[in-house]
């Protein structure tokens, strides 16, 4: 293991878990760890809370597969378009470059990662893309694509984050009242969100749809709302397995969806992004706390 002293906070390469290799970043509020394989940001904790970021603890950390928790990215594609074979696109399992790491004069640190160019050009014309993380008192994520084609790039993205609750019963997400989503549990029908609170008691997987709205999950069991505010996404999608897709993942333990809500900010369907030659896409997350 190596250190890298910042001004401010300190990056530790760790042997990470399985086959894959970690980064550690420690501020003077909170400590949050990535890896770069997917780009997986893992684990973000202000000191004394709880986790904010909810990581399965049957997850995999093998290279063939993505890490089951934290903020896989869903990228260049969200779901399982025709003629795709992987779920989610390729990013959250490719191996990522670490470009930078910084420590801005606010304390926080930041690492700036690329994804490799990919074997299969075919599947999406060249685009450099990068991830940006911000760890300081909130966590911040920035999907960053530049389209360096000659011809129009159109794509999905998805920051898939899973969060930790104390108890999925006594949760509400708050700030999609109104807003249009696709039922992903009754054939992506297209339906309007009427609740001022989503609650959970049974299986929930929507896409909500041309909203730039803050979302927060207020957590009673925790005493905390986690705020998850976005720019460059105009979509939201809400994600609880429930009992029986807890019990049919590998990769995630059949009690979990007690203590987990996804969240996730991104352009997924209609609000895919689309670049023209040279134009670029920054689809940014922040996500912060505050007890109650
Ligand atoms: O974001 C919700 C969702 O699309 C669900 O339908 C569920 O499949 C989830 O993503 C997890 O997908 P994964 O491929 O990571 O198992």
């Amino acid at each position: 293991m190596s250190d890298a002293n910042l001004q401010h906070g300190r990056v530790t390469f760790l042997d990470g878990r399985g086959d894959l290799s970690a980064l550690e970043i420690t501020t003077p509020w909170s400590r949050a760890e990535i890896f770069p394989h997917g780009a997986t940001v893992t684990q973000f904790q202000k000191t004394g809370e709880p986790p904010v970021l909810f990581l399965s603890q049957c997850s995999r950390y093998t290279n063939d597969a993505p890490i089951r928790g934290g903020i896989p990215i869903a990228f260049p594609w969200f779901g399982k378009p025709e003629g795709k074979t992987m779920q989610h696109g390729f990013a959250r399992v490719k191996d990522w470059e670490l470009k930078e790491v910084a420590s801005p004069p606010d304390g926080s640190v930041t690492v700036r990662m690329r994804l490799p160019n990919y074997a299969d050009a075919t599947a999406w014309p060249g685009c450099n893309v990068e991830y940006v993380v911000t760890v300081g008192e909130a966590l911040g994520v920035e999907l960053i694509v530049t389209n360096k084609s000659a011809s129009e790039a159109a794509y999905e993205d998805c920051l898939h984050t899973y969060f930790t609750v104390g108890d999925i019963s006594q949760v509400a997400v708050i700030g999609l009242k109104g807003v249009e989503y696709l039922d992903a549990l009754d054939g992506r029908k297209r339906k309007t969100e009427t609740a001022e609170s989503i609650r959970f008691t049974a299986e929930l997987d929507r896409v909500y749809l041309n909203t730039a709205h803050v979302v927060e999950i207020h957590d009673a069991a925790l005493r905390r709302v986690i705020r998850v505010a976005k720019e460059g996404s105009r979509s939201t999608v809400v994600w609880n397995p429930w009992i029986a897709k807890a019990k049919a993942m590998a990769d995630y333990g059949d009690e979990e969806y007690k203590q987990m809500v996804c969240v996730e900010s991104g352009n997924v369907a209609e609000n895919q992004v689309k670049l023209r030659a040279g134009e670029s896409h920054r689809t940014v997350v922040r996500i912060s706390t505050t007890k109650i």
